[in-house]
């Protein structure tokens, strides 16, 4: 990965063009938005197979301020960051490089994460829910997908803003 140009901090007009670019490249039939097909079509998950749709979705779903199912430019700067931060975290769980997320990986990250243990059981129930390959592994499509459940879910039901926080700072791992 060419690290420069995945900087989301980085200044001014360049950074815009070379997002609008991009944004300009995902968007194939040129209709000024991006919907679900183009964005899976864009996406890899690093295992070969279509990006999962249900993570497509939602994450046009979490960004679509016109509520209209597709991304405008100005909502795409904002996916993209959060995409950003996410393969960001998976790269810091995937700790073999393996491409993939395993149990191992999984608790030590959320642990070092969050800042106190999981149970056992937990881990696996996550695992087992975002594993769609039958392999005890979570690949980075179905990871984006356990990072936004992990966040709503945990940040519902406890102190939010402190536990928010500290999930943000997985990220930065
Ligand atoms: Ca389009
Ligand atoms: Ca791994």
């Amino acid at each position: 990965m060419q690290k420069k140009y995945f900087d989301i901090n980085m200044a001014g007009n360049p950074y815009k063009n070379y997002l609008l670019s991009v944004f300009q490249n995902v968007d194939q039939d040129r209709s000024g938005t991006i919907d679900a097909q183009e964005l899976q079509t864009a996406l890899s998950n690093g295992h070969f197979t279509p990006f999962n749709l249900d993570t497509v979705r939602l994450l046009i779903g979490m960004f679509d301020k016109a509520n209209r199912n597709v991304i405008m430019f100005e909502d795409f700067i904002h996916l993209w960051k959060f995409l950003l931060d996410c393969h960001h975290a998976f790269l810091s769980f995937d700790q073999d490089n393996s491409n993939n997320i395993n149990k191992e990986e999984l608790k030590t990250c959320l642990t070092t994460a969050f800042g106190y243990s999981f149970s056992e059981p937990f881990i696996d129930v996550l695992v087992q829910k975002f594993d769609r390959t039958g392999e005890g592994v979570i690949y980075f499509d179905d990871f984006i997908q356990c990072c936004i459940e992990l966040q709503d879910g945990i940040c519902a039901n406890c102190s939010q803003f402190k536990l928010k926080n500290r999930f943000l700072l997985a990220f930065e791992l």
